[in-house]
């Protein structure tokens, strides 16, 4: 791949990086998550999809709603410590308005956390009613986690999990092979998590995926990633590299790449500025929070 700083920018280099990356991102893989989740949702009752709080657009898979059509559905915006607050309420409040329970959690700290229970039997209310009618009660509810890569379900499952954590075994008319981790008030979890790929045709939302780590770094060079971030900085987060670098704020963002390989000393052998490793520390920098609470797109937008 192009990893030169000179071939950045809108090109049709990232266009068709973009979509070579789209048809050849483990399609094996792929079809056996697919397969795997159409076999177990006849087994569940609600469908807990975790989103990262930072892309809630981009980071949800179409797919899901045919998958989970008439299923009970609950809406997780993960690693809300990573997004921007205000954009993050704004997002709760547009799935809700799809009719969506919908809770903003951080799975790793077990912020909001401990609505989920509660939250799952609200939305599993009408099975509830009708197993009391028929005289069930106490009929376990079961849930399976989906989402695309890394928004967190291993953390969501793990942390879910630490309070009521019993594994049961194979029951009786549940396929065999199967976990369920057995939670607190009558919920039982799927230890598998549903993985979906995440759907690009849009250039934006690939940007925003590669930006979060959800798609391989090496669909686009990391340079080019980080430009590219860089410039949605620029726009909607102004002043962020340049306060976290303590460099100058300067419209080319080229240049103030080069800056920041300077500030960190990022240099290669000869003593020319290593932009490649600047870049990555960028990007790992937005990933692990350092730049502050970054939101990447908008329900308005
Ligand atoms: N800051 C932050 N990091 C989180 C949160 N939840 C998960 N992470 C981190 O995100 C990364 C991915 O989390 P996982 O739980 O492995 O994600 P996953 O969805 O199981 O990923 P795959 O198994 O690859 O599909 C890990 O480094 C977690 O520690 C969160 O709420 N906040
Ligand atoms: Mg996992």
């Amino acid at each position: 791949m192009e990893k030169n700083v000179k071939s950045s920018g809108t090109n049709n280099t990232n266009e068709k990086s973009f979509l070579n990356g789209q048809i050849n991102w483990y399609p094996g893989h792929m079809t056996k998550a697919k397969r795997m989740m159409q076999e177990n949702i006849k087994l569940i009752d609600i469908v807990v999809e975790i989103l990262d709080a930072r892309t809630p657009m981009s980071s949800k898979n179409p797919d899901i709603d045919e998958l989970a059509k008439n299923k009970y559905r609950l809406v997780l915006l993960n690693k809300t410590d990573l997004a921007d607050p205000a954009v993050t309420k704004k997002w709760a409040e547009y799935y809700r308005d799809k009719g969506f329970y919908v809770e903003e959690i951080n799975a790793r700290s077990g912020a909001g956390m401990k609505n989920i229970d509660d939250l799952i039997r609200a939305a599993c209310k009408e099975k509830i009613e009708r197993d009391r009618k028929r005289g069930i009660i106490n009929r376990p509810i079961r849930a399976m986690i989906v989402g695309i890569p890394n928004v967190g379900k291993s953390t969501f499952i793990n942390s879910y999990a630490k309070k009521a954590c019993t594994k049961v075994g194979n029951k009786p008319g549940v396929t065999k092979g199967k976990q369920w981790i057995k939670l607190g008030k009558n919920v039982e979890l799927l230890d598998t998590p549903g993985i979906l790929w995440p759907k690009f045709e849009d250039r934006n939302v690939g940007m925003r995926l590669a930006f979060i780590g959800s798609i391989n770094d090496d669909i686009l060079s990391i340079t080019d990633l980080c430009l590219e971030f860089m410039k949605f900085l620029k726009t909607n987060y102004c002043n962020t590299i340049a306060e976290r670098y303590n460099i100058q704020e300067k419209d080319d963002v080229v240049s103030v790449l080069y800056d920041v390989a300077d500030k960190l000393q990022c240099i290669k052998k000869g003593g020319e500025p290593d932009v490649d490793k600047a870049a990555a520390i960028v990007i790992t920098d937005f990933r692990s929070g350092k730049l502050g609470r970054i939101s990447l797109e908008k329900p308005e937008e």
